[in-house]
């Protein structure tokens, strides 16, 4: 399944600018370039609404899309690309800093280009949300640029590196590859993580 219905249903230059959501929030998180757009609009079938670049570092702000009046999903900034301009670069880290620290999210979705290693940066928004208590998965993306044993592998790998229990969904926008799957758990694990926060006690 995709998304068919889709809004721009909010955008936070800012961390004040951060809503207060009204719906379970799915982040997409990862490098520059690592196909956050580009997944985004392919979660979402025909309804393209993410603007996706050559240019990596395109998205500024983090931006809030209603989807099927369901859930919300969130575009974030990409970290670690040096080449947009000091100021820029350092407003979206800010802006990140500040979303993993105390913005909106039931679920996030830590995407990873599949012939790329993971650093440093991906260990520590691991840690942070785990922290929070967000569920994290990993999505392997590009998928279409590796054979399949290299897929197998990777997400083997990949498991040594992350806590045990990570789910790890292994993508391709290009070929639709794992989209129809991830949509469901999408859904199912950020109703999940709600019911879960609901049953908390209030402080
Ligand atoms: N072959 C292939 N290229 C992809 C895929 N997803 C993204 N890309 C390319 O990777 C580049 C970065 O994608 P983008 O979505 O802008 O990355 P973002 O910076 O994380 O938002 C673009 O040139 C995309 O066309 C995919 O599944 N397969
Ligand atoms: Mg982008």
């Amino acid at each position: 399944m995709r998304f068919t219905t889709i809004e721009l249903a909010h955008t936070a230059f800012r961390p004040a600018d951060f809503p207060v959501p009204d719906l379970p929030v799915a982040a997409l998180l990862g490098r520059s370039n690592s196909g956050k757009s580009t997944l985004l609009n392919a979660l979402l079938g025909e309804a393209r609404a993410a603007r996706t670049g050559q240019r990596p570092g395109l998205t500024r702000g983090v931006r809030f899309f209603r989807a099927d009046g369901r859930i919300l999903l969130a575009d974030t900034p990409g970290y670690g690309y040096a080449g947009m301009g000091k100021e820029a670069a350092e407003a979206n880290g800010r802006l990140l800093e500040a979303y993993l620290e105390a913005g909106p999210v039931t679920l996030a979705l830590l995407l990873l280009d599949v012939r790329r290693e993971p650093r440093q940066d991906e260990r520590i928004i691991m840690e942070r949300l785990t922290l929070r208590g967000v569920p994290v998965c990993i999505v392997l993306t590009k998928c279409d640029k590796v054979k399949e044993r290299e897929i197998s592998a990777k997400t083997k790998a990949l498991r040594t590196s992350f806590p045990p229990t990570t789910a790890i969904h292994s993508v391709s926008a290009a070929s639709g590859r794992g989209i129809d799957t991830l949509v469901k758990f999408i859904l199912q694990g950020a109703l999940h993580a709600l019911r879960q926060t609901e049953k908390e006690p209030a402080v």
